[in-house]
């Protein structure tokens, strides 16, 4: 990892992490509420999409602040959906991030409100947002986000997840469940970098592009994870128990044939990034990181 990039991902997290707080506190609402929100908010999440955004400031020379409020809008975003995520009704799981889940912690029902407080107030931090964006810049925000979170998007894409457990997919069919699920709110991120600096129509689409490669490179090396890390972590040979998951790429692919495209796709990001002129930015840092990251 380049020192640039070290420095630049240091900064554009600490950002986030004294920002995000910032905007619950000042809520006028329950106490208890606004704990279980905070407690989600400052669990230790990479901050992966807010970095993205900002990094396609930085990119194009754009001041990164004039995002801050748009990063912290997907990090709540993101965060509700983990909150609903490990809901006894949905993946039911005692820990996230090493830490007991929200409902472990605060109860179902004070869980479902934080999650549901998040993604509300996401909405309003765009609105209110102090950075100098026109009101049609934050109306093309919110109705992106919308779109990226909801029944077409992560939404969709969650119940799509749920009813294919258990059943064979074809890696097409595996793509578009993700694509929904966890692709289109980090291509969101990008996307919404776009529109903050301002980019041409013909650039926003190929960033676009760009995100799409990235949401799949994070699903796929995410899989890879989840088998080299439970095999580490059970001493079995790696390969033993997460790969015969079929809705994973190493499911599906074997763990080679799944590395072996988490580098075609790589690769297909750096093509996108090289008809842009962007490689050599952070965004290209930003892929080489998801592509080796190791949690
Ligand atoms: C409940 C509406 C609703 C949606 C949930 C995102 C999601 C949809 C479920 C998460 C399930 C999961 C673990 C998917 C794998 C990829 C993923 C999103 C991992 C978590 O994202 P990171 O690694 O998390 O960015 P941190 O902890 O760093 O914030």
């Amino acid at each position: 990892m380049s020192a640039l990039f070290q420095t630049f991902l240091e900064e554009a997290r600490q950002l986030v992490d004294k920002k995000l707080p910032e905007y619950v506190r000042e809520l006028e609402a329950e106490h208890r509420l606004k704990e279980a929100m905070l407690y989600s908010l400052e669990a230790g999440g990479k901050r992966v999409r807010p970095v993205l955004l900002l990094a396609v400031l930085e990119a194009y020379n754009q001041p990164i602040l004039h995002g801050l409020d748009t990063a912290c809008a997907i990090e709540m975003v993101h965060t509700y959906s983990l909150v609903h995520d490990d809901l006894p009704a949905m993946d039911d799981d005692d820990l996230r991030r090493g830490q007991p889940t929200n409902h472990k912690v605060f109860g179902e029902a004070t869980a479902i409100l934080a999650g549901d407080a998040l993604l509300t107030q996401s909405f309003a931090l765009i609105a209110n947002a102090d950075a100098p964006l026109s009101a049609k810049t934050k109306v093309s925000i919110i109705a992106a986000l919308s779109k990226a979170a909801g029944a077409s998007g992560m939404v969709g894409g969650q119940l799509a997840d749920m009813f294919a457990e258990g059943k064979q997919l074809t890696v097409e069919q595996l793509a578009n469940v993700h694509k929904r699920k966890t692709g289109e709110l980090l291509a969101f991120s990008i996307e919404a970098g776009a529109l903050i600096a301002g980019v041409s129509n013909e650039e926003r689409s190929k960033l676009n592009e760009f995100g799409q490669e990235i949401g799949l490179l994070f699903q796929i090396k995410d899989d890879i994870l989840d088998v080299e890390g439970d095999s580490i972590a059970i001493g079995k040979p790696v390969g033993s128990d997460a790969v015969n998951n079929k809705s994973t790429y190493p499911g599906l692919l074997g763990l080679d044939g799944a590395k072996t495209m988490l580098h075609t796709h790589y690769d297909r990001a750096l093509q996108v990034l090289d008809e842009l002129h962007l490689r050599g930015t952070l965004l290209e840092d930003l892929a080489k990181y998801i592509v080796t990251r190791d949690h």
